[in-house]
């Protein structure tokens, strides 16, 4: 398996916010967690490969958001927040080494955060970021392929993977205050804890759920179910509204 990384630009103080309040970042704890987080991904069996960044880029740390990745291609976004859309360049020419490209074409708007693959379909969030337009070329690319794309509602957070992921092939973590959860019937569905309603944002890696540190009760519940949880500090990221899923794009 590959991951795909970015370095942490040293203009993230300057990052999109929708619902935290600016705090100060400090960028060499913060590259000191993603390198952590780099070793968690290169444990689970990832070769990581680490794409260079430019000081105009603040967000380009999250590069989940610049494409989607499947086994027939790669998907290169147009991301929601126009300042983001410079990241899609270096992210589609190391993606190219790899996979077949995509393009998502403008008006439309899509970002990778609101893509959830899961076996063979492909839950997208309407959020801030990603239209029906957007939705609509992801599907037109990604049927022919196989998969069914269905659409839905995200509300109260950023993006669709900040409210569910998946920590197996048949289950879902969880926040339901943010999601249609009865559009997920056929899973069985983890809650995070009501004290954490970030937390149901993981990254399932072969069968280890690279997670954040700061849920310890989300944490424990995975745990109990059976999960093996490798825990990551990620909390100078997740000021600049980051999590685990958002710093890698996985390709097998
Ligand atoms: C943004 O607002 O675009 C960044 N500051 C955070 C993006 C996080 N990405 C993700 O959850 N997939």
């Amino acid at each position: 398996m590959l991951a795909i990384t970015r370095e942490i630009s040293p203009a993230i103080a300057r990052c999109e916010l929708t619902f935290l309040p600016r705090a100060p970042i400090d960028l060499a704890r913060a590259r000191a967690q993603h390198l952590e987080y780099e070793r968690a991904l290169a444990d689970a069996g990832c070769t990581v490969e680490r794409l260079s960044t430019a000081s105009d880029l603040p967000d380009s740390v999250f590069v989940e958001d610049i494409a989607v990745a499947v086994d027939e291609c790669a998907v290169i976004m147009r991301p929601g927040a126009e300042p983001r859309r410079a990241e899609t360049q270096v992210v589609a020419e190391a993606l190219g080494r790899h996979r077949r490209l995509a393009f998502i074409h403008p008006p439309a708007t899509i970002d990778g955060g609101d893509v959830l693959v899961v076996g063979r379909r492909v839950f997208v969030g309407r959020s801030r970021r990603t239209d029906d337009a957007g939705i609509e070329q992801l599907r037109a690319v990604l049927a022919p392929s196989g998969y069914e794309v269905i659409g839905m509602a995200v509300r109260g957070c950023l993006h669709l993977k900040s409210a569910v992921t998946a920590v197996s092939a048949d289950t879902l973590l969880v926040n339901r205050a943010w999601i249609p959860a009865d559009r997920f019937a056929d899973f069985t569905l983890l809650d995070v804890d009501p004290a954490e309603p970030h937390a149901a944002n993981a990254l399932l890696v072969r069968d280890v759920v690279i997670y954040p540190a700061a849920f310890p009760h989300t944490r424990a519940r995975l745990e109990a179910h059976g999960f093996e949880v490798r825990p990551v500090e990620m909390d100078e990221l997740a000021k600049a509204e980051g999590a685990v899923t958002c710093c890698s794009l996985i390709l097998r």
